[in-house]
């Protein structure tokens, strides 16, 4: 195996499944619920704003009484670890809105689709930590205005700091992919943008995701098991 410096790592919402937080494509997903267009896009917001408010709500509360799982805590270690050796860059892009991967001690990590535990303001665009609900309209902190809506990247909008993404992409020798459908872009994209700078591609995922066949190599099972021995692997080498 190539020696490996630079680790890019995507996770998605099968690593923190088993911290309890419900997937958003499976049959019991959060989609079966609560429908795309109506939740998580710009129009459903201006629509039923109420609505949109209520499901975030809800979501920063299943956030809050969430713990990490060995999954996250294994990603934690690698991050430390990594950065004590000196070997290299790694980056933990993840896709979720939960902040599992900082709680369990991981300091490298990107959240590409926003952050349940942040509100935006619309009126001044200033960000604030959020813990509270949005649902009764508070005013934002900094300019007073009632314009708060949750600081997550709808169907349609930009996500978050897609210029260092692909840089750490560009430079990685590895690229692994935890967790996620692969259904979504710009991120099912970022194996092909990867494998095209000459990185290695792994994906970890409970079953094959819809990019499967861009992956050099797969590996399925829970999040909590692959990611530690795939961890141990890496610190091995
Ligand atoms: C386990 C497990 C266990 C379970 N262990 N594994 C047509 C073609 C191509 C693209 C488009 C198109 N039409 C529109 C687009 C673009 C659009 C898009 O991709 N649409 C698709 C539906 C086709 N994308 C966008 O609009 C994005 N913006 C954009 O593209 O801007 C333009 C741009 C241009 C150029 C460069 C860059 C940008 C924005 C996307 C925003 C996504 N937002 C959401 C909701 C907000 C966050 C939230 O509410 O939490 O983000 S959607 C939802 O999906 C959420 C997730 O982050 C995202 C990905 O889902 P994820 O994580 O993959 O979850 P699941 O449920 O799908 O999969 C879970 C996986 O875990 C499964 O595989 C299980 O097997 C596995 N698993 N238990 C291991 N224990």
């Amino acid at each position: 195996m190539a020696e490996i410096r630079n680790i890019a790592i995507l996770t998605g919402a099968g690593i923190s499944a088993e911290s309890g937080l419900r997937t958003f494509r499976a049959e019991d997903g959060l989609w079966e619920d609560y429908p795309i267009e109506e939740v998580a896009t710009p129009q459903g917001f201006r629509r039923d704003p109420d609505l949109v408010q209520r499901f975030y709500d809800a979501r920063r509360e299943n956030v809050l009484a969430a713990q990490p799982n060995a999954a996250h805590a294994a990603l934690a270690r690698l991050d430390a670890e990594w950065a004590k050796t000196e070997r290299g860059e790694l980056l933990i892009v993840t896709q979720n809105i939960d902040d599992l991967h900082e709680r369990a001690g991981a300091s490298r990590v990107l959240h590409m689709h926003g952050e349940a535990l942040s509100a935006w303001c619309t009126a001044c665009d200033a960000r604030h930590p959020w813990a509270g609900t949005l649902r009764d309209g508070p005013p934002c902190p900094a300019c007073g205005a009632a314009a708060l809506r949750p600081d997550i990247v709808w169907f349609g909008e930009m996500p978050y700091q897609m210029e260092r993404i692909f840089a750490a992409l560009a430079r990685a020798d590895l690229f692994v992919s935890i967790g996620t459908s692969g259904a979504v872009y710009p991120a099912a994209g970022f194996v092909q943008q990867a494998a095209s700078h000459g990185a290695r591609t792994l994906e970890l995922n409970l079953e094959r995701s819809q990019g499967s066949q861009w992956f050099d190599e797969s590996r399925l099972g829970p999040a909590s098991e692959l990611v530690p021995a795939w961890v141990e692997e890496v610190l091995e080498t």
